[in-house]
């Protein structure tokens, strides 16, 4: 069995949630943020069996888009002159899949 733990920006997470329900697959969702931007994103948990990997991973390709995001490049502040924001890409969604040495349901 495996663990997808799946990082997804907040504009996606609702369509990607209903997309794993739709496809019979359980999910647990965590309010997150990210340490780089420091903006919330959500994470997913899913159990899965090791054959469903792929399904789980293509649903939410599926639904999670790139978007780029622009922030205050702050380090370069000089008094009067305003500094150039910084474009970043985000997303789509970034993934881990871990081993699950047990699951238990008590
Ligand atoms: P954040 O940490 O807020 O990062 C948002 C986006 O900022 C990243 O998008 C990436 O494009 C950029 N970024 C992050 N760290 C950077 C750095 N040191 N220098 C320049 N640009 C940087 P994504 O890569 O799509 O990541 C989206 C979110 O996924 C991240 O939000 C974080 O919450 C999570 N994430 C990404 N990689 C991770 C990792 N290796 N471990 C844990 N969480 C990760």
């Amino acid at each position: 069995m495996k663990l997808v733990l799946a990082i997804i920006n907040n504009d996606d997470a609702g369509a990607v949630s209903s997309a794993l329900t739709r496809a019979g697959f359980s999910a647990t969702k965590l309010a997150t943020t990210g340490g780089f931007l420091k903006v919330g994103n959500t994470t997913l948990l899913i159990g899965v069996e090791d054959e469903q990997v792929l399904k789980v991973t293509d649903v939410i390709a599926q639904h999670s888009s790139k978007r780029s995001q622009l922030l205050p490049d702050t380090s370069s502040y000089s008094g009067e002159f305003a500094s150039m924001p910084i474009e970043v890409t985000v997303g789509g969604a970034t993934l881990f899949v871990l081993d699950v040495a047990q699951f238990l349901k008590l």
